[in-house]
């Protein structure tokens, strides 16, 4: 099951003329690309990172000019896939920020058509590199369907024979025109961890407009979300299933200076929200068993 190999074989194997192809991307790192009537997309084996989505042939995601693309980095831009911790790991400070997933080379399983819209699958599982952080035996599948939504979904199966638990995210990164002009909406009323303020836990009042530094994490809440972007003339709609936190964040002006990886007036152009369940609501797993996180996102012109 599942194909490493070079790009050629991987192209003879999965590539549909006119569909999908595997090809070099950045940094010459393998890449899916599809076209179908509805939409464009890419999917980069590194991480199982989705770079690029274009239903309509408008591009949804932001991806930073100045990502790297390079084994062991995490691409800055598109929708990163955090697992099996959120941010810096409890229990070891030097262990690599949102987990190792986002930085390994996944497996290529599947592209497969259906109606107008391609879904491809890849996986990763654990071995030597993962042990050395975490001692979970697990195979994590990422399924993206490209159409004239984009549906992902991860799937974790416990595949050892003791529990585990894990937190995860799909951080995905959404353009916009210009970030002071956005509304997110769907939170109101919710509680949420302001990691800029000391951790503090409040309330979400009406839309989230974003000012400043903004870093939260929604709880308990698995509420559809509704980006909002007068500049661009489109709202971006994520509903999800089986995640019960949001994040927001975007890293305003010095974040985004101390980020060698993203421009510096980047942030002005994006937003992350992000389906997960961290913290508290990370997930116990038992042996055997199967977990499934699912974003769907769609877009509607205003
Ligand atoms: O999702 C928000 C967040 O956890 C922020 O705290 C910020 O660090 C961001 O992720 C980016 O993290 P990264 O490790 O990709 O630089």
């Amino acid at each position: 099951m599942g194909a490493v190999g070079t790009i050629a074989e991987l192209d003879r194997r999965f590539g549909t003329p006119g569909v999908a192809k595997v090809v070099a991307g950045n940094g010459g790192l393998p890449k899916v690309c599809i076209t179908s009537a509805q939409t464009e997309g890419e999917m980069y084996l590194h991480g199982a990172h989705v770079t690029s989505w274009k239903p309509g042939g408008e591009e949804v995601l932001f991806v930073s000019s100045r990502s790297r693309w390079e084994d062991g980095r995490a691409i800055r831009g598109g929708v990163p896939v955090c697992f099996p911790w959120f941010g810096d790991k409890a229990d070891d400070p030097k262990a690599p920020a949102h987990g190792f997933a986002r930085t390994k080379a996944w497996q290529l399983e599947s592209i497969v058509r259906g109606g107008d819209a391609v879904t491809v699958s890849m996986f990763t599982e654990s071995d030597e590199s993962t042990k050395r952080w975490w001692a979970a035996d697990f195979r994590l599948f990422h399924r993206a369907t490209f159409g004239r939504e984009l549906s992902l979904e991860l799937v974790l199966t416990n595949t050892g024979e003791r529990a585990l638990r894990f937190e995860e995210a799909l951080h995905a990164y959404y353009r916009v025109g210009q970030i002071e002009r956005v509304r997110v909406r769907g939170l109101d009323g919710v509680y949420y961890v302001d990691k800029t303020d000391r951790n503090q836990k409040k309330t979400q009042q009406g839309d989230i407009v974003i000012t400043t530094e903004t870093d939260r994490v929604y709880l308990n809440t698995e509420h559809e979300v509704e980006l909002e972007d007068p500049v661009l003339r489109r709202s971006v709609h994520v509903a999800k299933e089986n995640s019960l936190t949001s994040v927001v964040w975007n890293p305003w002006v010095q974040k985004a200076r101390a980020l060698s990886d993203l421009g510096d007036d980047e942030w002005k152009q994006m937003i992350c929200i992000e389906a997960s369940n961290v913290g508290d609501f990370a997930v116990d797993l038992a042996p055997g068993r199967q977990h499934t996180t699912k974003a769907i996102v769609s877009v509607a012109n205003l």
